[in-house]
């Protein structure tokens, strides 16, 4: 059999921790044949709480759970690591200014950055989930010279399944039906989802739906604050739907794309679509053999290069300020 995959977590005993770690420990992340090690980091003050999960994961008896590990000390919770899910981080409090929000999670992601560069395997591979989650990837990559750049992404899954169930209510198709959307940009409220080039059933979907005042007015807006609107009805921000984001994100990127189809995700842009090389912004990405890669060619209107533009500018806005915090 094979050789268990580590699988780290951080922020483990959080509420999408909660909802992650079963879904991993049942093989949902890389598949029923690849048994996993869980290695999670916390903070000492959450220790605790994050031993309670593992002695439930225990009463799981997951057949391909080999065991779980807790860590404070992030140089530990690295050692080995194969897939790093970068969940936890500092969330915003009433007051602090967006600099302090930047400086906090600087704390957080260059040290996690740097013991994934001494220590994590050859092959790893890692995941931001904590916001802002696109700058918590640039600073950790930063302090990963030795890791090559594309194997840190941004999770902008989350809006793309978001995209896909409010286009599949719009057109009455089932979101399986639909492929080719695309989040761009940031995991925030600028962040613009495109159903330009997106399919449902073969047929373009900007022109099925037909309506661009709802794509305008309704579509974008619904997704890109869809996360406040869910704070609003549960009293809590999302969580089991984040976890499963993120379990379709690594699960994609292990096991690729279909042919014809696309997914989200925040990588380190090459320049493409006039996106400033070196930040992560999210594009429409393919994946296979392990790597994503960001879809060439596509035309882009007026219309969406405004709300692009418009969303990496704030993306060049948060490297500016890590910048001069001295965290890139
Ligand atoms: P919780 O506050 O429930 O859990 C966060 C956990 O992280 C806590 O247990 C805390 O002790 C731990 N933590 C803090 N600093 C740490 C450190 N240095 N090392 C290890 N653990 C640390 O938050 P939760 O609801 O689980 O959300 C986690 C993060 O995901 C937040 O930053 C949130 O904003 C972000 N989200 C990102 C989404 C995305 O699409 N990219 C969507 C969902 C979510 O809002």
């Amino acid at each position: 059999t094979q050789a268990p995959v580590n699988v780290t977590v951080t922020g483990a005993a959080g509420q999408i921790g909660y909802a992650l770690l079963f879904r991993i420990a049942s093989g949902q992340l890389l598949g029923q044949n690849t048994p996993v090690r869980l290695r999670l980091l916390e903070i000492p003050q959450a220790v605790k709480a994050a031993e309670g999960t593992a002695l439930e994961l225990e009463d799981g008896a997951f057949p391909l759970l080999a065991g779980t590990d807790i860590f404070d000390d992030a140089k530990q919770a690295f050692e080995g690591t194969n897939v790093a899910l970068l969940v936890g981080a500092r969330p915003r409090s009433k007051g602090m200014e967006r600099g302090d929000l930047l400086e906090a999670n600087g704390g957080i992601f260059k040290p996690q950055g740097e013991a994934i560069n001494a220590g994590a395997a050859e092959d790893v591979k890692v995941l931001v989930v904590g916001n802002p989650a696109n700058t918590n990837a640039l600073i950790a990559q930063s302090h990963a010279p030795d890791v090559p750049a594309d194997r840190f992404t941004a999770m902008t899954r989350l809006d793309h399944n978001r995209a896909l169930a409010q286009l599949s209510k719009k057109l009455g198709a089932p979101v399986s039906e639909i492929k080719k959307l695309a989040i761009w940009g940031n995991h925030s409220a600028t962040q613009y989802p495109s159903i330009f080039h997106a399919e449902v059933a073969g047929k373009n979907a900007a022109e099925a739906v037909n309506d661009q005042a709802w794509i305008a007015d309704e579509f974008i807006p619904t997704v890109a604050k869809r996360g406040a609107a869910i704070i609003e009805a549960r009293g809590a921000s999302s969580a089991a739907s984040a976890a499963s984001a993120a379990i379709d994100h690594v699960h994609t990127w292990v096991n690729g794309t279909a042919d014809g189809d696309w997914t989200s995700a925040g990588v380190v842009s090459d320049g493409s679509y006039g996106v400033p090389e070196g930040l992560i912004s999210s594009f429409p990405v393919t994946a296979k053999n392990g790597k994503y890669e960001i879809v060439q060619g596509l035309e882009i209107d007026d219309f969406s290069r405004q709300r692009i533009d418009a969303s990496v500018q704030e993306l060049a806005e948060e490297r500016d300020a890590v910048k001069k915090l001295g965290l890139v």
